[in-house]
């Protein structure tokens, strides 16, 4: 992942290291950079893959050691003398001071900024030696922690600026790991160095659009620049300007005339316009880039109304109902994945019908070509910043590397057609009225209030005012849910995370009734395939396996998946078996959840699961494993998210049939429903025509049954939507708890969700 790519006037430092244990005078051995220290000492056969086996559970060692990196480079031998040079971290994980020919340049303190030190003055023709000291930052998170009179509720993560997954998350490793993440290179500074530059849309309908072009100039001279922006295709100039920048910032506007505007995936296409930006500085072009650019305004709804405060994306004015997913990182040592498995999560999300991601803010901030692939597919994309089910120190060192590090992201972010929303944390806010947290602070004076006035400095003032400042054209939602799920408002107002299902035990009917005005959370675990099993265990079945434990992040994950299994009457008898109802299960969960969610629109307005993807081979709620086997869920999602689709719902012994289409525009469609045994003998069939108004949910009739019907175990319903004489969508539905298996066996098969009539919707 690179946050910028680098120019011919830029010098990597990339590649081969080298490095060892700080402190000691163990021999100097082999790394890479970008990297990190658990990979190296993999590479080096120090310590075994820390993926699999239980190896996971013995390397706590090299989190609390310190680490020092080394290399040493010469300078290119065409570099101007004259030149102005820096060196530049793209991310250093966390705690690292950096020596240059032996002068300490800089001492830094968080994974998400990029670092640039002068260094002109230290540099030689030949012979450089950089040396990273990695610092290790458990110790120093204790001694951070140890200066506050009680513990910050939440957890340790929260006192550094370091990515909160690597402290452990319950479907991820414990890996504190520390490593120069990001590439490093040795840059020449131009005499008018333009940074940051985005087009984005201010106003848009199809007969004109206003865009902004925003950049920072850090300039010797105060010459006004000339700014130009035309098609490449066809050469047409849009604007020529001279502009001056107010302190480091510059701006103008400019008008495209019947831009063909840009759509989520299902909406419409992702028309792209490519403006070419040109700068110069007198007679000097001082930039000149090609921007790849979707017009479409992009705005968040979420105002009181009759039922609460609503909670909906309008693209273009039109509204969205959201259907994807929550992104993790793709690999927990994520220095060490390609561009490509970013890009990989993003055709994932568009072949399951998706038309947005949320990228969870326990992770890293999401690299460029993640966030171009999701303009060119259509995905657009919710960013939480890097902020997760914890209260954070609000001092005001804390706070200034906060800013620098959001402002850095907010700006590199802003340029992308994808960007939907800044969310400012997940669950925090869920956390400290939910969680007991407050009373974990009880005893000590006054740290309710410092610790909740905190939040609000952080969460409702520092980084809505950078969004605004910065990227005023998205909007910002302080946390991630509104409220949480034990709350009556957590159906009624904003987004919510129902974990009833799962971490309640609730049945999954109960997604049913607890339909959100957006469902930005709800899950279930479900196996990976057997060969990502087969990684970690030793043949063993289940429970016993100690390697199937150590990929269970859970606590009581197995229990839980068990329970549920015994409710369903699926009975395995072997691990293969377990794998294949584990993940039946699994899709008949997030089943129940998406009918629900999509059959209630416009109520409700977005259905996110959690989760899209993982990053290391274990037992998670993914829908695709770390192999990137797509799980049996992610197959039903794929059919859940087509454009128009109808579910079932058993009230007594009649059933209901619903429908909705989440088009732009009204589409006829034919309903079909079909009950018959598996011998082939039709109990039923009918067919209804109707017009589905975008986003508008309708009951397309009843089916009555003797009871007599509904009990059968060889007795399954099918419905099927026909649009232009094709048939789009099918879904299976059985009655019994223990269906035949033949009926099992059957495509996209569930059971069909009873709904006594009081709660029916
Ligand atoms: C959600 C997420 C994660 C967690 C998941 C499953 O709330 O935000 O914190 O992994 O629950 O428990």
């Amino acid at each position: 992942m690179a946050f910028a790519a680098l120019s011919q006037q830029e010098i990597s430092i990339n590649g081969q290291w080298m490095f060892r244990r700080a402190g000691t005078t163990d021999g100097w051995l082999p790394a890479s950079v970008p990297g990190a220290v658990h990979t190296d000492l993999h590479a080096n056969g120090l310590i075994g893959n820390p993926y699999l086996s239980c190896n996971n559970m013995q390397l706590a060692w090299i989190d609390s050691a310190d680490w020092e990196y080394r290399k040493t480079f010469d300078l290119p031998l065409n570099i101007d003398k004259k030149a102005e040079l820096e060196l530049v971290f793209e991310g250093l994980d966390t705690y690292a001071d950096v020596y240059l020919n032996g002068v300490k340049v800089l001492a830094a303190n968080n994974m998400f900024r990029q670092w640039r030190v002068p260094c002109s003055k230290y540099l030689k023709k030949t012979n450089n030696e950089l040396l990273v000291v990695l610092r290790s930052a458990l110790r120093i998170t204790d001694s951070l922690a140890n200066r506050l009179p009680y513990r910050l509720p939440g957890g340790d993560w929260a006192y550094i600026r370091k990515a909160a997954y690597h402290f452990g998350w319950d479907w991820g490793p414990r890996f504190v790991t520390c490593g120069i993440w990001q590439p490093v290179y040795i840059r020449v500074i131009p005499k008018v160095d333009i940074h940051n530059l985005a087009v984005t849309t201010l106003a848009a309908n199809p007969q004109k659009a206003i865009l902004s072009v925003d950049f920072d100039v850090v300039a010797k001279h105060k010459k006004s620049l000339k700014l130009t922006v035309s098609d490449t295709d066809s050469g047409k100039i849009y604007l020529t300007t001279q502009i001056r920048p107010k302190g480091i910032v510059a701006n103008a506007r400019f008008e495209v005339e019947n831009p063909r505007l840009w759509w989520p995936n299902g909406m419409g296409k992702q028309n792209l316009n490519r403006f070419r930006v040109l700068i110069h500085a007198g007679s000097e072009l001082v930039y000149d880039k090609v921007h790849e650019v979707g017009i479409r305004t992009i705005k968040l709804v979420s105002q009181p109304d009759s039922i609460g405060q609503s909670f909906y994306f309008l693209v273009n004015g039109v509204p969205m109902f959201a259907k994807g997913a929550n992104l993790i990182p793709p690999d927990f040592f994520v220095h060490g994945v390609s561009d490509s498995v970013w890009v990989k999560q993003v055709d994932f999300a568009a072949q399951s019908n998706f038309n947005m991601l949320r990228v969870w803010g326990g992770g890293v901030y999401a690299p460029d070509a993640f966030m171009e692939e999701c303009t060119r597919k259509g995905i657009l994309v919710w960013h939480d910043f890097m902020f997760a089910c914890s209260m954070y120190p609000s001092d005001a060192a804390y706070l200034a590397n906060v800013e620098a590090e959001v402002v850095q992201q907010v700006k590199r972010l802003r340029k992308h057609t994808s960007l939907a929303l800044w969310c400012g944390n997940n669950e925090a806010d869920e956390g400290w009225h939910n969680w007991g947290w407050q009373s974990q602070l009880g005893g000590i004076a006054g740290a309710t209030d410092t610790v909740w006035n905190g939040y609000l400095k952080l969460f409702h003032g520092l980084l809505p005012q950078v969004v605004m400042r910065y990227d005023s054209t998205r909007n910002y939602w302080p946390s991630s849910p509104m409220y949480g799920w034990g709350s009556s408002q957590s159906i009624t107002h904003g987004d919510s995370h129902y974990w009833g299902v799962w971490w309640g035990r609730e049945p999954f009917e109960r997604y049913a009734q607890k339909v959100p005005r957006f469902m930005s959370e709800y899950g279930f675990q479900g196996s990976p395939s057997e060969s990502v099993l087969r990684m970690f265990n030793d043949g063993q079945n289940l429970p016993d396996s100690a390697q199937l434990l150590c990929h269970q992040k859970h606590p009581v994950g197995y229990q839980t998946i068990n329970e549920y299994m015994d409710r369903e009457g699926f009975k395995p008898n072997d691990l293969l078996e377990w794998i294949d109802y584990s993940q039946l299960l699994q899709a008949q969960g997030y089943a129940h959840a998406i009918e629900a969610h999509r059959l209630a629109s416009p109520y409700c307005m977005g259905t996110l699961y959690w989760q899209l993807n993982d990053c290391w081979p274990v037992v998670s709620w993914s829908g695709i494993d770390y192999a990137g086997n797509w799980k049996r869920v992610q197959h039903y999602v794929q059919n859940l998210y087509k454009p128009v689709i109808a579910g079932a719902y058993l009230v007594d012994s009649v059933v209901v049939v619903r429908a909705v289409s989440d088009g732009v525009n009204p589409q006829q469609v034919t309903i079909g429903a079909q009950v018959q045994s598996i011998n082939g003998d039709v109990v039923y069939q009918n067919k209804v025509f109707l017009t589905l108004q975008p986003n508008i949910a309708v009951e397309v009739g009843k089916i009555y049954f003797n009871r007599d019907i509904i009990t059968r175990n060889d007795i399954y319903l099918k419905l099927f939507v026909e649009t232009d004489n094709e048939t789009r969508f099918e879904s299976v539905y059985y009655f019994t708890k223990a269906p035949n298996r033949l009926i099992l066996s059957l495509g996209m098969v569930q059971r069909i969700r009873e709904i006594r009539s009081e709660t029916s919707k």
